[in-house]
């Protein structure tokens, strides 16, 4: 399997993550994306979107990253990290969902403003759309944090493709200047997946 991203894609982090913890093995292609390389005809050809991560597995090819992120660890034996009981399969859609639509959009407000405006010109940074969005942060992560006391994985008390998920929107923090510290449950639950060794090895 081929996973054409970028290195500094928190998205294209999670899938390589999940390789390592499901023994599978995904080769990282890097593509130049601040040269227009995901904009290319051969690559618009693959995803018609002009996004990475893109998943080539012989004559398949998928994008989406949770997608991806299922589709590797349902290679592994057992499917490892993908509950196969409907009810815990289904907590485990809740959550893939719940980071793509909620989590990741309101913390990506805040990326935009305090990383992408600068690393693409795209102006200066507006303190007031971070002050406007960071309601809607609040609410997510309050959200995360309840329900990680319950319990030490997002979607289950064990590991799943939902935990790097998540985790991966949380990549940029330092630079975000996101303060976690109110969310004592989340850091702990962060603090265990990023000492994963599948998680390391992930590193660009
Ligand atoms: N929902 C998509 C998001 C993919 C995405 O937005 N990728 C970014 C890099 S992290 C990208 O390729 N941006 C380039 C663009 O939108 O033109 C996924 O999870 O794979």
């Amino acid at each position: 399997m081929e996973l054409f991203d970028w290195k500094n894609s928190y998205n294209s982090r999670k899938i390589r993550a999940v390789g390592f913890e499901c023994d599978v093995n995904v080769k990282p292609v890097e593509l130049d994306m601040t040269s227009g390389a995901h904009k290319a005809p051969d690559f618009l050809a693959m995803n018609p979107n002009g996004k990475v991560p893109l998943l080539k597995d012989g004559a398949f090819s998928l994008w989406e990253s949770n997608a991806i992120m299922c589709y590797v660890a349902s290679k592994s034996k057992g499917a490892k990290l993908l509950p196969t009981d409907a009810a815990e399969r289904s907590k485990v859609d809740q959550w893939l969902f719940w980071q793509t639509s909620h989590l990741s959009p309101s913390l990506g407000k805040i990326g935009y403003e305090k990383i992408w405006k600068a690393k693409f010109g795209l102006g200066a940074e507006d303190p007031k759309a971070i002050e406007a969005a960071m309601p809607e942060v609040d609410r997510f992560l309050k959200v995360l944090d309840g329900e990680l006391s319950k319990r030490d994985w997002v979607a289950s008390n064990q590991l799943t493709v939902a935990d790097f998920a998540c985790a991966a929107a949380f990549i940029s923090r330092k630079k975000m200047a996101l303060d976690l510290t109110p969310y004592k449950s989340l850091t702990k639950w962060l603090d265990r997946v990023e000492s994963r060794p599948s998680w390391k090895n992930a590193a660009w």
